[in-house]
């Protein structure tokens, strides 16, 4: 008698199941089961109008949906946040409280495919606020004024201005020494004050960049990854009676002094780039 193995019949069935059997286990998904989606980044929180934020973030790539957790409090996490689930950029937020800062992380959901959800995307915060009134809590009505900062009763003008880690309010400008215009550095406080842990006094005043005892412009102000100020503007080159603005740099540290680690001595000064002679 014939072998069950020579059977031609056996032998088909043998190769079909095994076909089969390779269909079903390579029908599923590629992914390890503790693989995630990415985090959302970008995560910002804008502020509307009384009570509302708008928060905005990067789509994630097999995101079905998302999460925003939020705390008064900073350090926000999915275990401390309060869950707004299921919901896509721009999300709108209103009835917070004006004048409270809210913080935000973000997640990246899959309610298809079931992978699991994001790690927390990095911190966001806004604070709700009435737009276009003025702060009248910030310096004297809120406004804040200064005058004479280089000590020549003329001219004060403020042109850039820039936000520190802190919170404080750096602004750079012009002002009259009484025989012409010095670069100024102004900070205040976040609530509109001169902070005098600034130079000692809020402010600092730098002459003659360019070596040509005429005006010095700050345009523009920057600060570092470690705090440091920078300003870009321009100062008088010309050691006549005449005006050749030259390009200058400078950098200052947080507490307000020329860092002399900055080409020796805390500005540097560029003259006659585009090979025409005068103003740069
Ligand atoms: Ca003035
Ligand atoms: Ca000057
Ligand atoms: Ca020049």
């Amino acid at each position: 008698m014939e072998s069950q193995r020579g059977n031609p019949v056996w032998f088909l069935a043998l190769t079909m199941g095994f076909v089969f059997g390779a269909i079903a286990c390579g029908g599923g998904s590629n992914k390890s089961p503790t693989a995630r989606l990415d985090a959302p980044t970008g995560l910002s929180a804008t502020t509307t109008g009384a009570g509302e934020l708008r928060l905005d973030w990067n789509v994630v790539a097999g995101a079905t949906s998302y999460d925003l957790y939020m705390s008064t409090s900073p350090g926000v996490t999915k275990a401390t946040g309060s869950l707004i689930a299921g919901v896509f950029p721009p999300h709108p937020l209103s009835g917070l409280a004006n004048g409270t800062t809210y913080y935000f992380v973000a997640t990246a959901i899959d309610t298809a495919g079931g992978t699991p959800e994001s790690l927390a995307s990095t911190e966001a915060l806004g604070v709700p606020d009435t737009l276009g009134i003025l702060h009248t809590t910030f310096g004297s009505g809120g406004v804040a004024v200064h005058d004479n900062a280089a000590g020549g009763g003329g001219l004060d003008i403020g042109v850039d201005i820039a936000l520190d880690s802190s919170g404080r309010i750096l602004v750079v400008g012009t002002a009259d020494n009484g025989i012409d215009l010095d670069m100024v550095i102004w900070r205040y406080t976040s609530a509109g004050a001169l902070d005098t842990t600034f130079n000692g006094q809020g402010w600092v005043v730098h002459d003659n960049a360019a070596g040509g005892v005429g005006n010095d412009y700050g345009r523009a102000i920057a600060l570092d990854f470690s705090g440091r100020i920078l300003v870009a503007g321009n100062g008088d080159g010309d050691p006549t009676a005449g005006t050749d603005l030259d390009m200058v740099i400078w950098r200052y540290s947080s507490g307000g002094t020329l860092d002399t680690t900055f080409d020796g001595r805390g500005w540097v000064v560029h003259d006659n780039a585009a090979g025409g002679g005068g103003y740069d």
